[in-house]
């Protein structure tokens, strides 16, 4: 298969409520979209990056320029027999894993769909439904934050993630944990803790949390482990595993017990499954973190969730808690028993709502 034509657009399209985490507010986001073609059949993937570089160094318009200037130029052009080689075409880029992945998806979805094959079976998945959680952001008070948590429960989600931060972490997730004695609870401090506040982060212990979400440094592994010595709670490693190399040092070193894993962050499904085969080798729970995608990062992380190590409810909830309309059809909807159903679909599984995305295109560029 050779990549003949590679279409980039950013769109634009506002959350329907601000999302909150230590790092700052989203209220709207700007995403780049990947089309790539190949005798006629294209597919498409979604450039996971957050606006700026806040939660990691990547941002849409560095996310951009990498993408038009070195990951589309080498991979245009270039015969490949798998969609596993896609990655390697650029890996001499270094960093830049979430631009890098908005191609390698795509490819993983053409090459899905020139075999008129749903692209979990492509990826080898066996899970029918998947488990469906929420992450809430930030709210304005624990009221809120609780009727937030209450409305979440009776549209049937699995567990509950808090977004916490200093000042806003032991009271908080005590006020939730006694309205709700008995859900799965989970919390994220998108790195906003350093081992001076150790005994503020035992103090999370007393909870009963499934699991502490990247409480340091970003690109730390070593804290980690001194911090997991000190809690009986699992710590659960997203913005410090890039690879399946990652991975394999902070379970070495007993830095954290679960992976998130997010399809950008490692650089799309080659390295994300690398990553859950070594998980899965070794009895590490791991599940699908998310990034407030649109609805194609959406089906690429349903179609990676399906793959027998993703045993945790993940960050994948239904189109509707994001935005007013998606960019696919159907949305992503959740079942009453908090789950989302694989589609039979070829590719990604849903249909590409082309009418919508060229609403709310803003740049387009063809790389040929
Ligand atoms: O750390 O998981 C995170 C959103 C943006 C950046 C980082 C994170 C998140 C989320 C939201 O928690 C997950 C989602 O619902 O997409
Ligand atoms: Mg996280």
């Amino acid at each position: 298969m050779k990549i003949e034509r590679i279409e980039l657009r950013e769109i634009q399209l506002p959350l329907v409520a601000p999302f909150e985490t230590s790092f700052g507010v989203t209220t709207g986001r700007r995403i780049i979209l990947v089309q790539v073609w190949s005798e006629g059949v294209d597919g498409w993937g979604e450039c996971t990056c957050n606006e700026g570089p806040f939660y990691n160094h990547e941002g849409t318009d560095t996310a951009w320029i990498v993408l038009r200037d070195f990951a589309g130029p080498y991979t245009l052009g270039k015969e490949i027999a798998s969609p596993t080689e896609s990655g390697d075409l650029t890996a001499r880029i270094r960093g830049n894993r979430m631009a890098r992945a908005a191609i390698e998806t795509a490819v993983w979805d053409l090459a899905a769909k020139r075999e008129g094959m749903p692209l979990w079976r492509l990826l080898g998945g066996s899970i029918e439904e998947i488990p469906c959680g929420v992450s809430i952001g930030l709210q304005e008070s624990d009221a809120a934050l609780l009727r937030k948590i209450e409305h979440e429960l009776a549209d049937g989600y699995q567990r509950i993630k808090l977004k916490i931060k200093p000042g806003r972490d032991v009271a908080m997730v005590r006020a939730v944990r006694q309205a709700f004695p008995e859900i799965q609870l989970t919390v994220d401090a998108n790195s906003a803790y350093t081992l001076a506040e150790i005994d503020l982060l035992r103090q999370l212990d007393e909870f009963r949390l499934m699991l502490i979400e990247q409480p340091l440094a970003y690109d730390d592994i070593i804290d980690h482990a001194e911090l997991q010595r000190a809690l009986a709670t699992p710590i659960c490693l997203d913005e410090s595993i890039l690879s399946v190399a990652d991975a394999r040092k902070a379970l070495q070193l007993d830095a954290c017990r679960i992976i998130n894993i997010k399809l950008g962050r490692v650089g799309g499904h080659t390295e994300a499954q690398r990553i859950e085969r070594y998980c899965r080798e070794r009895s590490i729970p791991v599940w699908c973190g998310g990034m407030l995608e649109a609805g194609i990062g959406r089906a690429h992380n349903i179609a990676m969730a399906t793959q027998a190590g993703f045993v945790l409810p993940g960050d994948v909830s239904a189109s509707r808690r994001y935005w007013t309309e998606d960019i696919i059809q159907p949305a992503v909807e959740v079942t009453p028993r908090g789950t989302i159903v694989r589609r039979e679909d070829p590719g990604i599984g849903y249909g590409i709502d082309q009418r919508r995305i060229d609403q709310l295109t803003v740049r387009h560029e063809i790389l040929q």
